[in-house]
């Protein structure tokens, strides 16, 4: 059993019995993977679902979707267990999209941080990890570390969203930071955190299947293009652009709801070390997306969980058109 619901937010462990339910209860269509364990050892656990390979006995076009980055943006991880729901519990409806894709979810991507804005601050955003040996690398910089260390020590977590390994520690304007106690601070080195070492590694070693990767942010509801270190843009960037379009349509379809869309760097700020940057950057996958969902500020981080369902309804309805359109299963 579980006791998963998209009526309130729900605790690391619910959401891992409800992936646990879900490949007890279809073995044929879904599997369970752990990925790696965060940095207080939890298991980082992500579904699979496919419903095998394609007649020619080739593995199927992937679509990859991660939420629980970041800690505080609730709605990111209802929504991809939304859609987990969708696809595996209504699987006869999506016969024909299952048919012609796999899927990977990873609704949490960031456990140690989504369960500590859970009891310790509703608005963290960072890991949980403590890099204060890692600040203690000049004779200098120890001396001053043994009169702050009290201090240092405080500042815990790295920004998971600055810690991947492509331009890292580049943008260094209040886009990402160096300093420990920064809410972006980018880590001591590109894939310090495991959560991201363990994301990485398991996409790496995926990538010629993955067709597209998504990732769950909140808020201000906006669907990103890369790229988010720089101003200029990838030169396939009016296909993905183009495509995202779709993707916005059929969410405005649903509730109304407008998603502003364009290039990271432009709409937001310029930040380095994200993963959708590395996503197309390094694992080489053509279309990549950031999705900040709703709302526009008025409850920001603080969506209520009777917004959860009309989210997940657009956003599934925009990701499904946009998945066909990639995967050709139109
Ligand atoms: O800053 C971020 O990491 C994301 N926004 S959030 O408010 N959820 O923190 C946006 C990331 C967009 N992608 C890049 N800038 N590459
Ligand atoms: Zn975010």
């Amino acid at each position: 059993g579980h006791s998963m619901t998209w009526k309130r937010y729900h605790r690391y462990g619910e959401i891992v019995k409800y992936l646990e339910y879900l490949a007890l209860r279809y073995p044929k269509i879904v599997e369970l993977i752990t990925i790696g364990h965060s940095y207080e050892e939890q298991p980082i656990k992500m579904i699979k679902i496919s419903t095998g390979p394609n007649k020619k006995g080739k593995a199927k076009p992937a679509i990859w979707i991660d939420a629980g980055m970041h800690a505080r943006e609730w709605i990111g991880s209802a929504v991809a267990t939304y859609i987990a729901n969708q696809l595996v519990e209504k699987n006869t409806s999506y016969a024909k999209l299952l048919d012609n894709s796999d899927w990977m979810i990873l609704p949490v991507a960031n456990p140690d941080g989504y369960e500590f804005s859970h009891t310790g601050d509703r608005l963290w955003r960072k890991t949980r990890s403590n890099h204060a040996e890692n600040q203690e690398n000049s004779r200098f910089l120890q001396l001053v570390n043994h009169y702050t260390k009290w201090l240092w020590g405080k500042c815990e977590g790295v920004d998971p969203n600055r810690n991947f390994g492509y331009h890292w520690g580049e943008v260094d304007e209040g886009g990402a930071s160096l300093d420990p106690c920064h809410e972006t601070y980018a880590g001591p080195r590109p894939f310090s955190e495991p959560e991201t070492k363990a994301m990485a590694d398991y996409i790496l070693a995926n990538k010629q299947n993955i067709k597209m990767y998504l990732t769950l942010h909140s808020y201000s509801q906006m669907w990103l293009v890369p790229w988010g270190y720089t101003y200029s843009k990838p030169s396939d960037y009016s296909e993905l652009f183009n495509m995202a379009k779709k993707a916005v349509g059929a969410i405005s379809k649903v509730h109304g709801t407008d998603y502003e869309l364009g290039p990271s760097s432009d709409l937001l700020y310029p930040t380095s070390g994200a993963s959708d940057d590395w996503a197309k950057g390094v694992a080489g996958i053509k279309y990549v997306y950031t999705v900040e969902l709703r709302d526009r500020g008025t409850y920001g981080f603080l969506l209520p969980a009777s917004q959860i369902v009309p989210t997940a309804r657009e956003i599934w309805a925009g990701i499904r058109t946009i998945a066909r359109l990639v995967t050709g299963s139109t």
